[in-house]
């Protein structure tokens, strides 16, 4: 089951609203995880979790795709002993590609899948899904620089929230908020709001988190 457009909105509410009781009750990460609701939604529209290689960076922030994808049953046993972890775990999912914990590591391991890929000639997206803060560490600037190098087809989506564990400063901060305010930028910005909306492909994983949560609240 695909959820309509119209639908969307309420479903980052039910998403928002379950991540808010549960860390209340386990703890956790919330601002991280709360900020990239409807980000996540429209990656799963987009991507396919289990056949595209979505890697997330820290890992921090993937309560919303843990949700989402097939955990909402278990979502209740987020960071207890045997539960869910509160990063992404191979073990846990076959959504799940790359173990994380450590920041600025996603665009190498993106660039490993990628050229796995293209040597085994499969039909997959990569996609590295980064902070503004974890980009400017050394490992992920390397990184970028060899994706250029390679020619390999590597998808970066930057999640520029100007945060870190408090506000980002420096040069590329400074360089993105530039970027955010120019004209360009702000051109092609109004059509990219309805990702969500206008992608057509997206296993069913909003389907799924409905499925599940409804399974789990009826148990
Ligand atoms: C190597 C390493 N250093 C420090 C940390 C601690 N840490 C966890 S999240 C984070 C900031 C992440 O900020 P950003 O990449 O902008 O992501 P956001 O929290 O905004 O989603 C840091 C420094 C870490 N996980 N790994």
């Amino acid at each position: 089951m695909k959820i309509a457009p119209k639908d969307l909105p309420a479903l980052a509410s039910e998403v928002r609203q379950e991540i808010i009781r549960t860390v209340s009750e386990n703890g956790g990460h919330i601002g991280s995880s709360l900020g990239v609701v409807e980000l996540t939604i429209a990656m799963l529209r987009c991507f396919n979790p289990v056949q595209d290689r979505i890697i997330f960076d820290v890992g921090h922030q993937s309560y919303p795709y843990k949700l989402l994808t097939d955990r909402a049953g278990r979502f209740s046993t987020l960071r207890l002993k045997d539960g869910l972890s509160g990063f992404p775990r191979r073990s846990e999912s076959p959504c799940d590609h790359f173990n994380t914990g450590h920041s600025s590591t996603s665009i190498s391991a993106a660039l490993g899948y990628a050229k796995a890929r293209d040597l085994l000639g499969e039909d997959r997206h990569v996609v590295a899904f980064i902070g503004d803060a974890s980009l400017i560490n050394g490992l992920a600037l390397e990184a970028l620089n060899y994706v250029q190098e390679t020619k390999t087809k590597v998808i970066i989506v930057l999640n520029d929230n100007k945060h870190s564990i408090s506000n980002c400063v420096g040069g590329f901060s400074t360089m993105l908020a530039h970027l955010s305010a120019s004209t360009s930028y702000n051109k092609i910005k109004p059509p990219s709001r309805t990702p969500a909306a206008c992608c057509p492909r997206a296993a069913s994983c909003s389907g799924a988190w409905r499925a599940s949560t409804t399974r789990s609240r009826a148990s």
